[in-house]
Order: C-alpha cells, then structure tokens, then sequence
C-alpha cells in the first residue's frame, strides 16, 4: 500500500503525536513539509487535505485522514507493531480521556496561554499577553493535579503500558517545560514527574524533536 504521509511541520505538537505514534509503532513514513503559517494563509493543496487549515493530514494508499485523534487510532489500528490502546473498555476510556483532556485543556493553557505567551512570543521579540498568561498560570495546577490523579500509580497514562494517551500529552508537555515555573508546578506530583522523565528518554521523542 506504499508508506504513509504525513503533511505538516515539525514544530506542530499535533504533528509530533501523529509523528510519535508512527515512531512508536515502527512505521516508516514520509513528513511532507507544509506552512499553515505563510502569508496568505494555508496553501491551496493543504486546504484540499484540510478544510480548516490544521495540521497535520495524512494520507495511506489513496485513504485520506486529518484530525490527529483519527490518524493516531488509524495508525495503531492499521498497521502491526505495540497496541498503543488498550483492549479494555475502562482503561481505553482513561486513555481517551486524557486525549481530550489534551485537546481541550493542556493545549488551549498549558501550550497557547504559557508556553507561547512566556517563551515562544518573547523569542520572536512580541510581547506576551500578560492577562492571558496570569489566567493560563492560575488555571494549570488544576489541569496538572487532574492529569495526575488520572494517571494514579502509572507508570503510563493508560496504566502499564504507553498509550496514544502519552503520546498526545507529551509534545503539548514539552513545549510548558520549557516555561520558567512549568517544571515545579508538575515537580508537585510525584508520578507526572516521572512520567515526564520517562517519556523524556523515549528514542521517540527524541527522533521527533522539533527541528532535528
Ligand atoms: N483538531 C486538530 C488541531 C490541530 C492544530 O490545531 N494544529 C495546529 C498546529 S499545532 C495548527 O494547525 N495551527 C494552525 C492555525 O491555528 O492556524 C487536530 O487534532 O488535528
């Protein structure tokens, strides 16, 4: 059925869990480049792949997915290698829980309103919006406790082995580890902490690490 394609950039933390996955999974795959971010918006063959203009979209002999929870369950249920869901109802939905708890929690606070706020704006010489990133700080010790407390005796997010649940979380954890009080905020709850170290030493993350 020839490899699959993933359309996107790296620096994406949606593009990094498609790409973990892929990784995790053993999969050989191609990244084709693209720059939601051009002046002039998304380019016309990416709207095509992707009506709304997000990345990432991929494509595996002529089926076309965008919406990275569909190609991550697509991936792991596709091809062979470890099953990154578990067989069981209740630990599958844990696993889909945090996938959402990413979507509508880490992402919105913990990446846009700190990480890009402190660091990455601050980078490319833009102020930070100081409102927006006192709200993000305020609210991310609820979202770190409850991640937390899912994730219980671990070792991963799913229970005993890792999931699409760590590998969702993980690129959004990356980019608010790299805020200046990011690391004692999760440094208060024992097993997020060593998650965030074992996922540190994954080959995964590091073959996916943005800009290598
Ligand atoms: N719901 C989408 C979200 C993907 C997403 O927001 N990707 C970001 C990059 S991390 C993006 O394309 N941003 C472009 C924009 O906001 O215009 C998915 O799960 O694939």
């Amino acid at each position: 059925m020839g490899k699959p394609v993933l359309f996107g950039a790296d620096y994406s933390v949606y593009v990094r869990a498609a790409r973990l996955a892929l990784h995790e999974k053993g999969i050989d795959y191609d990244l084709v480049p693209v720059d939601v971010f051009a002046e002039g918006g998304p380019p016309p063959s990416h709207l095509a792949r992707q009506p709304f203009g997000r990345i990432p979209a991929f494509a595996h002999g002529g089926f076309e997915l965008y919406e990275t929870g569909a190609i991550t369950r697509y991936v792991d249920e596709a091809f062979d290698g470890p099953a990154l869901q578990p067989a069981d109802p209740r630990s599958r939905a844990r696993v889909n829980q945090i996938i959402s708890i990413a979507d509508g929690h880490i992402y919105p606070v913990l990446v846009w309103g700190i990480y890009v706020e402190q660091v990455s704006k601050p980078v490319r010489g833009e102020p930070g919006d100081e409102t927006r990133l006192a709200a993000s700080l305020a609210a991310a010790p609820v979202i770190l406790k409850a991640l937390a407390d899912l994730m219980g005796d671990g070792p991963w997010f799913g229970g005993a082995a890792l999931t699409l649940a760590d590998l969702h979380a993980a690129p959004m954890i990356d980019c608010f580890a790299k805020a200046p009080d990011s690391l004692p905020m999760i440094g208060v709850h024992a097993n997020l902490r060593a998650w965030w170290s074992r996922m540190q030493e994954r080959a995964s993350m590091r073959q996916t690490e943005p800009g290598l």
